[in-house]
């Protein structure tokens, strides 16, 4: 691809790759193009989140006298908005809704894909001004186009997806998309609120030094999970030093910080929660489909998180994902006959 200038926004980039597949439809780059301004908007509502009483409980009054909506649930609203009103989703699922919302109009019945997210990840961490965002995931869907969407196209492997992003609101905002064809993020200009390409063909280090990981849970974890830490914390590690551990709570940016510069990022099962915390449709899925394009790897412990045929839309899974070599290390501990036993 030749590009005559430096900066390339969002919607260029994805009309340039348009140029490479003359059947495509454009509907992907609609998608995108749709979370994107939708994420503009949560973002405005991030960065105020302090100023107003956005905050509160749902069902609070403003001083405007206005119902005050939980900033997760203004982000949520964003989403589903953008992509009813928007021609290029059949319907969508959300960590903030029990069932998927099937747009069932004639345009939607049509389009070929469908879209999980979690809309805000992380949001206990509004109120104390850290890093939060939104994770999202694009399937096509299995049942036939001019017919509502089903629960059969939602619950795919994450194999099957077509795209997968997420968007950090943080010291700047950045939005990084995935497809097959590779990985790119692009920051938000706030002068001309347009996301431009930022970070081309991103591609996860083999390894680094970084771990993250809840360590509060440590002896709530499997054996296999503690050994691993402790080599992290001791001198045979690849590095021949020990790792340093770096845990925010907020997934989207202790993966994006590992994705740039290598780390590995675990919450596993722990003897209170057999199947671990996170989500596998829009919260593991998509971070693996992403990272895996990137070049490391993703597991539920047990298999490729993306190999996993989901039963249910809220599920949960153990996740463990990161640089190839470290990935390749802590399976060594997850595979032992040990953690089998
Ligand atoms: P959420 O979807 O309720 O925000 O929970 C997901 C978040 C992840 O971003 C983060 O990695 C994890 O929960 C932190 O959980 P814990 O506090 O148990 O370590
Ligand atoms: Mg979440």
């Amino acid at each position: 691809m030749v590009v005559d200038r430096k900066i390339l926004t969002l919607d260029e980039f994805t009309i340039q790759q348009l140029r490479d597949f003359p059947q495509a439809t454009g509907e992907l780059s609609g998608l995108l193009r749709d979370i994107g301004l939708a994420a503009k908007r949560v973002n405005v509502e991030v960065n105020k989140a302090g100023l107003v009483d956005i905050l509160g409980d749902t069902g609070n009054i403003n001083v405007q006298g206005e119902e005050v909506k939980k900033l997760d649930e203004f982000a949520n609203d964003q989403f589903v908005g953008v992509l009813r009103h928007g021609i290029s989703c059949a319907g969508i699922a959300s960590e903030e809704l029990d069932d998927i919302v099937v747009f069932n109009d004639p345009v939607s019945n049509n389009s070929k894909y469908i879209c999980m997210f979690d809309p805000l990840d992380g949001s206990a961490n509004i109120d104390v001004n850290i890093s939060i965002g939104t994770i999202f995931s694009i399937y096509r869907r299995v049942t036939e186009k001019g017919k509502p969407a089903e629960l059969k196209d939602f619950l795919q492997p994450g194999n099957q997806q077509v795209a997968a992003g997420y968007i950090i609101y943080g010291s700047s905002t950045i939005f990084v998309y995935g497809t097959r064809r590779g990985v790119n993020g692009f920051t938000l200009d706030p002068s001309i609120g347009e996301y431009s390409l930022s970070h081309p063909d991103i591609k996860c280090p083999e390894s680094g030094n970084i771990y993250s990981v809840n360590h509060g849970h440590f002896f709530r974890y499997p054996e296999s999970v503690k050994k691993y830490i402790d080599v992290c914390q001791h001198k045979n590690n690849t590095n021949g030093g020990p790792y340093t551990q770096r845990y925010i709570g907020s997934m989207v940016a202790d993966v994006h910080r590992n994705l740039l510069k290598g780390g590995i990022f675990m919450y596993p099962e722990t003897t209170d929660k057999p199947n671990g915390k996170l989500r596998l449709l829009y919260e593991c899925n998509p971070f693996a489909f992403i990272v895996e394009v990137a070049g490391g790897k993703a597991t539920n412990g047990k298999e490729r998180i993306l190999d996993v045929q989901p039963t249910e839309l809220h599920q949960r899974s153990p996740f463990f994902v990161g640089s190839k070599k470290m990935m390749e290390e802590l399976e060594g501990f997850l595979n032992s006959k040990d953690a089998k036993a």
